[in-house]
């Protein structure tokens, strides 16, 4: 599809009546794929996406692209016909139509386009039976925060109509532009700009001569047949000079080959097998859309929490910092306070944000924020406005190559143990409990809300902690005066312990239960960090009253 004349299209109005609960969650729209498949579902919520940008769609260009997940091609022929009926100038998308989260954040900065749309449900499975989800991007490249997410899900509440051009099925399977009456639509390299800013950031013929020193030093990446295959195997293999067998699962699938596409111990399993039996030096996990990583090596686990942390202590490693220097830090606030010790030993301010990237836009477009991260295996920095998987990866094999610098055979447990000696160690988990019953979760968070109402709990003691602070988070932007309320009980003991409750806002299906604990050991770094944390974890269980309420003995996941 080669620069093809225009062709004039029709624009007809199709009449249409609001669906129930299209409401973005934490980081867009996520239902089962039936749902989207509903007559007029899909194209009622783009509508309302389209009519909520702030300026209009006319005139608009978009960045359009997804993990490559079951129905995403029928959604992108939607989008095109929608954003034709729209009056929309240009959409720019990747070739099939997929992209990963942080190269559609990337474009959106790079082609100055008006913002973006992106089709995933991140790391929610994928398949005819599974999710799918749709994400609106704003000009800076990150999430559209909530003033514009509300607007959306008005219009979804009142919405009587669509405009929909008639243009037939567009083969996205070849680079090029070809236009639709007043509409572009130009196919590009899903990886090409990606790996430019890579190069921009990072030093690749340090990265390459570690490798050429350490020959032995094994790396595994493991895809999960998410979005991230091409563009691992583009870094490493063909950039890096890493032997193909360094990457697995790089295939994008349309169910993820029926896996969870999440990267952390319990659904990345095939990976840990490997790195412990293969003796793996460097492990790492992405997940369905590409902004989430995980980084272990055989017998070291890099907690999220520990890893932002890190990465930010060793600046100096990646010369982007090393050019720009730190301006700031963020965490969300259920993530450890590891970070904040790193901020404070700099000297520089350190943000807390509630859960969801879309808060750390505003301090990085104000030049407050480089680096930034969440407990959810969720790094990245103001290179781009989304956590970014691959980058997180290249960031810590900088950072293993800066430490064998001064230690030849550096492992990860002895970057991470240097790291606690210094700082001590937040010690956290995470605890999951997925898919409840939403009736047993919301007792649940009733029942800690009276906890933290109940201001005479204020200095009680529970076994060997003493409650400091009990509350609901809430969040006022420093930039922008927004306010964020309810974003999770968090109780706060004197010693600087914490138990967080949280519902999650991106599962589909009943409630995902949320529990974070933390605590804090200056000398102690040595501890396995289930043992470290299990008195906070019979505390919490016993203020919530989860067992009994959810029926759950057991989370579901343990990070
Ligand atoms: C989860 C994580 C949150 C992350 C969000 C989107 O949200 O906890 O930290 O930003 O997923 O990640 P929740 O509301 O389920 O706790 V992704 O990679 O799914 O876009
Ligand atoms: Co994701």
């Amino acid at each position: 599809m080669n620069n093809m004349p225009s062709q004039t299209v029709n624009i007809r109005e199709v009449q249409t009546t609001p669906f129930e609960g299209q409401k973005p969650g934490t980081s867009g729209l996520r239902k089962r794929v039936k749902v989207f498949q509903q007559e007029h579902y899909t194209e009622n919520f783009i509508q309302a996406t389209l009519s909520a940008i702030p300026d209009g769609p006319a005139g608009a260009t978009l960045i359009v692209g997804g993990d490559g997940r079951y129905f995403l091609k029928e959604a992108i022929q939607k989008i095109i016909r929608l954003s034709a009926g729209n009056k929309v100038s240009k959409l720019v998308i990747g070739r099939n139509g997929i992209f990963s989260t942080p190269a559609v954040s990337n474009l959106i900065r790079k082609r100055k386009a008006t913002g973006g749309i992106l089709l995933t449900a991140s790391h929610n499975p994928g398949g005819p039976d599974n999710d799918f989800g749709i994400k609106f991007n704003m000009s800076n490249g990150g999430p559209a925060p909530e003033s514009v997410t509300d607007k959306i899900y008005q219009i979804t509440t009142k919405i009587s109509s669509y405009k929909e051009a008639d243009i037939p099925e567009v083969d996205l399977s070849e680079l090029g532009t070809k236009s639709f009456g007043d509409l572009t639509v130009e196919v590009i390299d899903s990886v090409d700009d990606y790996v430019l800013l890579m190069k921009e950031i990072f030093d690749f013929d340090m990265l390459r001569s570690f490798f050429k020193k350490r020959s032995s030093f094994k790396v595994l990446f493991d895809s999960l047949h998410g979005v991230t295959g091409p563009y691992g195997k583009r870094l490493l293999v063909d950039e890096l000079g890493l032997p193909a067998s360094s990457v697995m699962n790089s295939e994008p699938l349309e169910d993820f080959g029926g896996g969870h596409p999440d990267p952390n111990l319990t659904y990345a399993h095939d990976l840990v097998e490997r790195v412990e039996k293969e003796n793996i030096d460097f492990g790492a996990a992405s997940d369905g859309d590409g902004d989430r990583n995980m980084i272990i090596g055989k017998g070291a686990f890099v907690n999220p929490s520990d890893s932002v942390a890190l990465i930010a202590a060793y600046a100096d490693a990646i010369p982007y910092f090393k050019k720009s220097g730190l301006k700031g830090l963020a965490r969300s606030m259920p993530t450890s306070g590891a970070l904040d010790r790193v901020a404070k030993k700099k000297g520089v301010q350190i943000f807390e944000v509630p859960t969801g990237w879309k808060f750390f836009g505003n301090l990085m477009d104000a030049g407050k924020c480089s680096v930034c991260g969440e407990e959810s295996f969720g790094t990245g920095s103001d290179h781009i406005r989304e956590k970014d998987g691959v980058w997180a990866i290249l960031a810590w094999l900088s950072i293993v190559a800066y430490a064998s610098e001064s230690n030849p055979n550096v492992s990860l447990n002895d970057i991470l143990n240097k790291h606690y000696e210094e700082y001590g160690r937040n010690f956290f988990s995470r605890y999951d409990y997925e898919e409840v019953d939403s009736e047993g979760a919301n007792k649940v968070m009733a029942h800690l809300t009276a906890f933290i109402n109940d201001k005479s709990n204020i200095g009680k003691k529970i076994e060997n902690y003493e409650v400091a602070l009990a509350d609901n988070f809430e969040y006022k932007d420093p930039i922008d005066g927004s306010v964020s309320k309810n974003q999770g009980i968090r109780i706060i003991f004197k010693d600087g312990s914490r138990i967080v409750f949280r519902l999650s806002g991106t599962g589909s299906q009943g409630a995902t239960v949320r529990l974070y604990v933390e605590k804090y050991s200056a000398k102690d770094y040595k501890q396995d960090t289930q043992t470290a944390i299990q008195d906070l974890i019979k505390i919490a269980l016993d203020l919530s009253k989860l067992v009994e309420f959810t029926g759950r003995k057991e989370p579901t996941v343990i990070t």
